[in-house]
């Protein structure tokens, strides 16, 4: 990250909310998480499993949260448990983040037709493009008119990136989903958007084959080359939640230094960062 000052301000002041997908302190929803609460947002979280709460509960609390819900999206009761407690707590809320997605190992490399199973596929689509149906249908039923919902996507759901394969299936599914969430809130006021960020070095990117060449190839290609920084996915996340993303919904917003703009990159920076 380019500096820890996250702009300070009240664009979120008297708005409370929800951060689902803080691991530890690279993920992206932490960034988000930084950026409402520099701009008064009063927040709750969820962590997956209790190997994770003693990574979130500091980080929380450091944001002056003491609302941390236990909940793996594919636990219905884990789910009801964690939008009854927002109830209780505050009867109403008015932004969710959605930053969640997961494939097993051996579904993310080599062949997407040859190793992408019925198991690995239904498991991929229900865990990070189903959650944000369910979890938006639940915080829709606490949230204040005017209020708004984001999700993380990336760019393999439109074009092929190698070794992403069923997720860029799933990130297309969400996309999708992002869409028709928007015209059922929208009458409401509720706002639904997706924020696609280019590659960022977070546990869910860590260890993935062709990690190296992934970030050189991003970095070099990229309008900007350079790599995306998660405060400007941040930004962009601030900007949909709060009222200065009034009339923006449905949107795929690309936040990856023009890394979607470019068909063919020029040759030049492309070749010394590929063989430096
Ligand atoms: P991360 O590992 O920090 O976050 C992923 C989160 O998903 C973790 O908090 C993990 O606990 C959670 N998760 C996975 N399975 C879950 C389950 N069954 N129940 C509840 N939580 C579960 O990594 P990140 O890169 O910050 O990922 C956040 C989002 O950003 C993901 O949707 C990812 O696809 C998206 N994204 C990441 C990048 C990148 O390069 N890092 C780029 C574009 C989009
Ligand atoms: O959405 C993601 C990654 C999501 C992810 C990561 C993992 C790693 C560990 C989902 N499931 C798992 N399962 C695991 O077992 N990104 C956008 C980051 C990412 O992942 C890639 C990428 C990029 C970019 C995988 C292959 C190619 C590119």
């Amino acid at each position: 990250m380019s500096d820890q000052n996250f702009p300070t301000g009240t664009l979120m002041a008297g708005k409370r909310g929800l951060i689902m997908g803080v691991a530890n302190k690279n993920s992206i929803a932490w960034a988000i998480a930084r950026q409402l609460a520099a701009q008064g947002a009063e927040l709750a979280f969820t962590y997956q499993g209790d190997k994770l709460l003693r990574r979130v509960a500091p980080l929380a609390e450091s944001v002056g949260s003491d609302t941390l819900c236990d909940c793996d999206v594919t636990s219905d009761d884990q789910m009801d448990a964690t939008f009854n407690t927002l109830k209780d707590k505050w009867g109403k809320i008015d932004f969710l983040v959605h930053a969640i997605a997961f494939a097993g190992k051996d579904q993310l490399a080599g062949s997407f037709i040859e190793n992408t199973t019925r198991d690995g596929f239904k498991s991929a689509l229900d865990i990070s493009a189903y959650s944000f149906v369910d979890a938006g249908r639940r915080a829709s039923e606490i949230m204040n008119n005017g209020g708004a919902m984001v999700t993380l996507t990336y760019l393999g759901s439109e074009r092929v990136v190698p070794n992403y394969n069923v997720m860029g299936v799933a990130k297309a599914a969400l996309e999708a989903s992002t869409r028709y969430m928007a015209a059922d809130l929208g009458p409401r006021g509720i706002r639904v958007n997706a924020i696609s960020a280019g590659p960022i070095k977070t546990l869910a990117a860590a260890g993935i084959g062709s990690g190296r060449h992934m970030f050189r190839f991003n970095k070099a290609a990229a309008a900007m080359q350079d790599h995306t920084d998660p405060m400007g996915v941040a930004g962009a996340a601030l900007y949909l939640l709060s009222d200065l993303g009034l009339s923006c919904t449905g949107e795929t917003h690309h936040v990856d230094g023009g890394f979607h703009a470019i068909a063919m990159p020029q040759e030049t920076p492309l070749r010394e960062s590929l063989e430096g």
